[in-house]
């Protein structure tokens, strides 16, 4: 069976010499450079499926999309989009769509099914095999260690609420590391910490489901002493491959000039931002985030954390509109929101991007994440995401003006490869640019999928103007 449609069937793209990208303006083609590495971002949990197969254990996402009310239509990760079985044809489906690079996940309780103890065989053979076959294909593998499927036996130890784990994590890292870091292209330990601590402990809309906002904040504590656990244990076991994190991040606006919108927007900063860039690149939690209680943090702690890092990965999707009136002063959203309810402003990465670089001494930067979900929907075999295309040529230009401004940014990973499995939000919202029908598990390229092609091949083989 074909399972690629490439229904807007445009040309082969030449790989003549061409003297800009088309699809972006002249100067954003040229702020990118030759090298800007173009790719697209899946995570374990929301594609692999096969969740009770080959030794696989229980994550908390497992647990918590099975326990009723706590997803759109209970939906869960049981069969996502089966790339635990369909991984070969969707290695070839990222070289159809022309990108260099591809991030992933791993999935802990797959290579670990506890968390702790024994080593699950299987699990370990089948990222062994996924990234030799990306680079095969000349693609470059760039995995995270954790996109927050904690094995389930570890919650049932206290999960992210204990030290231990962090231990555990770094034990992990290790093993990870050892076993394919000669062949990828980076290793993140964590991606957006943030929503572990506070979406999965402080306000109970991910799992484990906690709603505990002091908890929460000795989560993130522990899970940035993971990241320095890890990333001490891995560079001591000799790493062969870059050690990052990604972080989620937004540029905050205040609504209005007001004292209180202004203090609003920069404690918003302080909380979302801050309370993870400060500790990593300052050895130090920001005193003015608007918490209460602090976490307890041991001597020696902060200097863990704050380890060097060969890379940061940013992952954005919108700003934070700060508006202390009661009721809020709504964001303007001159630019629509996705199917989401995010505002679109594209102009607010700029603006991060441009912020991070004055505030921090900070490693090459890669956008390890940015996207739109859509009502996408297939018509006479296609699918028109002209939004979607829209959404990703906007940030990409704000991109380029960051590259301009002096903000060393070397790829742009899209977030998602295909549609998946939008965690609490279910099958309901669709990121891809590549279209997942769930009951075929057919994949077909959407028009920004093709969009996204021709920009990435025309990048890589452009001359300099
Ligand atoms: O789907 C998620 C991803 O897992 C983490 N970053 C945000 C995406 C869209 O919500």
């Amino acid at each position: 069976m074909k399972t690629i449609s490439q229904s807007f069937g445009e040309p082969a793209l030449q790989h003549a010499a061409r003297t800009h990208v088309p699809g972006l303006s002249a100067s954003a083609s040229l702020a990118l450079g030759k090298d800007f590495l173009w790719g697209a971002a899946t995570a374990a949990f929301q594609i692999e499926g096969a969740a009770n197969e080959d030794g696989r254990g229980p994550s908390i996402w497992d647990t918590f999309s099975h326990t009723p009310g706590k997803t759109v239509n209970g939906d869960n990760g049981d069969v996502a989009c089966d790339h635990y079985h369909r991984w070969a044809g969707d290695v070839d489906m990222i070289k159809d769509l022309g990108v260099g690079a591809y991030r992933f996940s791993i999935a802990w309780p797959r290579v670990q099914p506890l968390g702790y103890g024994a080593w699950n065989d299987k699990g370990l053979d089948f990222y062994d095999r996924l990234v030799d076959r990306l680079l095969e294909k000349g693609i470059q593998p760039h995995a995270t260690l954790y996109h927050w499927d904690l094995p389930q036996g570890l919650q049932d130890l206290g999960g992210w609420g204990s030290r231990t784990t962090a231990h555990h994590f770094a034990h992990y890292a290790d093993v990870m590391s050892r076993r394919l870091g000669d062949r990828l292209a980076s290793l993140a330990t964590h991606n957006e910490p943030w929503c572990t601590a506070v979406l999965g402990h402080a306000i109970g809309k991910f799992a484990p489901g906690a709603a505990d906002p002091v908890l929460a904040t000795q989560v993130s504590h522990h899970l940035l002493l993971s990241h320095g656990l890890a990333l001490s244990a891995m560079r001591a076991s000799g790493a062969k491959c870059p050690l990052g994190i990604v972080l989620n991040q937004s540029s905050t606006t205040p609504a209005s000039g007001s004292a209180e919108d202004i203090a609003l927007a920069r404690r918003e900063y302080a909380s979302f931002v801050r309370w993870y860039m400060d500790p990593i690149f300052k050895g130090s939690y920001p005193q003015d985030a608007g918490l209460e209680l602090f976490p307890e943090v041991q001597t020696g702690d902060m200097d863990i954390i704050s380890a060097p890092l060969d890379f940061l990965g940013v992952n954005y999707y919108t700003r934070i509109w700060a508006s202390a009136a009661q009721p809020a002063v709504p964001a303007p959203c001159s630019l629509g929101k996705s199917d989401m309810g995010w505002e679109i402003h594209p102009d607010g990465l700029r603006e991060l991007l441009v912020g991070l670089n004055a505030q921090y001494t900070l490693p090459p930067i890669y956008i390890t994440e940015n996207g739109m979900a859509n009502a996408d929907r297939i018509e006479h075999g296609e699918i028109d995401d002209t939004p979607r295309i829209d959404y990703v040529r906007a940030h990409l230009e704000a991109i380029a003006q960051a590259c301009s401004a002096g903000v060393d940014v070397r790829g742009y990973f899209y977030w998602s490869l295909m549609d998946n499995y939008e965690w609490d939000s279910g099958y309901d919202k669709r990121f891809g640019l590549i279209h997942v029908d769930y009951a075929t598990q057919q994949r077909t390229f959407k028009r920004s999928a093709h969009w996204y092609r021709d920009v990435a091949l025309a990048a890589v083989t452009k001359t300099e103007a």
